[in-house]
């Protein structure tokens, strides 16, 4: 494979450890804090977790290691969509494996949680980890979105753990993923296996987090990555002051990446989808929002601007959710058939009228056509509208343009708009891990071993302090039961992770509130620029705005 410079450069990048991990695994000890409680629901969720519930809080120190010599054979798979640092997750876990006992063993199972249940893995060595050392993807073992949930698969799971006298298995995922790693570590331990199960923080979107987690590996990254492009994006609007340009940004519910972007780079507009749900606001106020942004910068002669929209932005709107649950249900059973023998838009359109309640038909009527008929065409397996692949940044930039032709037809306006559109996703999800995430993710795996050296089952690896330099950043691990709430997922009340969306009265978004009206009409614009791997620290190794005003 060839290697570029920065790639070659990387692997020679010695990721820095938490202070109490760094003088080696011999002179690692524990300290147990407090017995814990899940978030909500106690009773409930202690009767489901009998054996893994109401465990205590870990932190690691400098001291002697007192855990019981054993031969370590650790699993480790990667779940759901790929984050900048996964492949320093396994690099720490391998080196805090191998440094214990060289006999130990650390086993990759391939394309996600299908590859455990289907035995598909290597057995990773010096030379392979040293490929993948500070480097972005998932490609190391690949990843998947196969649920790991049912009864059946922990039977098929416990067979492969057999098979290979593995000790442990650690997961590397989402909410969704580490809620699956606690129901897992349960099941081992109620049918004394003697498998222990702990789970990694891993997602882009930011949203999982709360008082233990301070962030998820590789939202610092990608944040930075579309930051950069976002930046270049307004220079290039400031110098030719000839388009509005509408950015669409990866989260496929909770809005912390557009937030963290717009801290970042301070456009003209950044909407946010928990303050439009919490406001109830309608499509047509949110295109208002951005047509006065346009008017009262084209009345100071700036026909350009910025806008960014969060991926999961139409979710929130409650008169677009109310629409989709119509079209969802117009279009179940036979229907589908019906409406797609239908040969022109406008019987379509006749069939759709004649389906909806005369409330969703005025959602749907400002819909411009190109939005309106992808409802229609994208739908996933059970036949439901797929909201994720709504252009939503066409969809607003289109009702604006609208709107301001209606206003100049009533002299409010008398600007130019034309506008460009972008989506800014996968172009994050494997870049080469900042610092940050690179030193983070490494801290994680090593710290997920010493959770198995010390016998913890149904824990996440946590490290926190992030604010600060690593040297200070604290290890230790947290129950996942710990983070449970109960929740109705299809039709069923069962214990979750608790999505953790933007704050309205949090810190980030307060700032964000305070300034926006300003940056809305001036050019306020700022340029993060690529992200640093080499050079000043205060350059290259600071985390996101989010974190910082979080932490104070
Ligand atoms: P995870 O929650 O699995 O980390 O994935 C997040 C994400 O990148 C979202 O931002 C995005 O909506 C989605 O994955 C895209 O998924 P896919 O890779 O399956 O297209």
């Amino acid at each position: 494979m060839a290697l570029s410079p920065l790639q070659k450069a990387r692997y020679e990048y010695s990721p820095k450890l938490p202070g109490m991990l760094r003088n080696g695994i011999a002179d690692i000890c524990v300290k147990e804090g407090a017995p814990t409680q899940s978030v909500a629901d106690q009773d409930r969720i202690k009767a489901l977790f009998p054996n893994t519930y109401g465990k205590k809080e870990v932190t690691f120190e400098k001291g002697k290691n007192t855990a019981a010599p054993k031969k370590q054979v650790v699993g480790v798979i990667l779940s759901g969509g790929q984050a900048p640092g996964g492949h320093n997750v396994i690099c720490g876990l391998y080196d805090a494996v191998k440094a214990t006992d060289k006999d130990n063993v650390l086993l990759g199972f391939k394309g996600g949680p299908s590859g455990l249940i289907e035995d598909d893995y290597i057995e990773f060595d010096d030379a392979f980890i040293d490929a993948y050392r500070n480097t972005g993807g998932f490609d190391i073992i690949g990843s998947g979105r196969t649920k790991l949930e049912t009864e059946e698969q922990f039977e098929i799971v416990t067979k492969v753990a057999e098979k290979h006298g593995l000790t442990a298995i650690v997961i590397i995922g989402g909410d969704d993923s580490n809620t699956n790693a606690a129901v897992l570590a349960e099941y081992m331990a109620a049918h004394n296996t003697g498998v222990q199960v702990i789970g990694c923080p891993k997602t882009i979107d930011g949203d999982l987090k709360n008082e233990d987690i301070e962030i998820s590996f590789g939202f610092d990254t990608a944040t930075k990555t579309y930051s950069e492009l976002i930046g270049n994006i307004e220079r290039d609007a400031n110098s030719a002051k000839k388009y509005w340009h509408f950015v669409k940004v990866m989260g496929r519910s909770a809005s912390h990446v557009a937030l963290e972007c717009a801290l970042e780079t301070q456009p003209n507009i950044c909407l946010i989808g928990e303050e439009v749900a919490a406001k109830k606001m309608s499509l047509s106020q949110i295109a208002d929002q951005i047509a006065d942004s346009v008017a009262k910068r084209a009345a100071n002669g700036d026909n350009f601007g910025v806008a960014i929209i969060p991926e999961g932005i139409v979710e929130f709107v409650p008169e677009f959710s109310m629409l989709i649950g119509e079209i969802n249900e117009l279009l179940a059973g036979e229907n589908t058939a019906k409406f797609n023998a239908l040969s022109t838009w406008e019987d379509k359109y006749a069939f759709i009228k004649a389906g909806l309640t005369d409330e969703a038909m005025s959602v749907f009527e400002v819909l411009p056509q190109g939005i309106q008929q992808q409802l229609f065409l994208e739908r996933d397996p059970h036949g439901n509208v797929q909201v994720s692949l709504i252009e939503s940044e066409k969809l607003f930039s289109a009702m604006v343009k609208e709107k301001l032709a209606k206003m100049k037809e009533a002299g409010t306006y008398k600007g130019k708009f034309s506008a460009q559109h972008h989506f800014f996703g996968y172009e994050g999800r494997c870049a080469f891990p900042s610092n940050f995430d690179a030193d983070y993710c490494y801290s994680l795996g090593y710290n997920a071993f010493m959770l198995i050296q010390y016998g913890y089952t149904g824990y996440l690896s946590k490290v926190s302090n992030l604010s600060k330099p690593a040297e200070e950043w604290i290890a230790g691990g947290m129950p996942i039961s710990k983070m449970f709430n109960m929740e109705r997922r299809n039709g069923k009340d069962k214990p979750v992770i608790r999505k953790a969306l933007v704050e309205l009265d949090g810190k980030p978004f307060k700032y964000f509130e305070e300034r926006r009206a300003a940056w809305a009409v001036e050019t306020a614009y700022t340029y993060p620029g690529a992200i640093q791997y080499y050079g000043p620290s205060e350059v290259c190794d600071i985390t996101t705005k989010t974190l910082a005003l979080e932490k104070g």
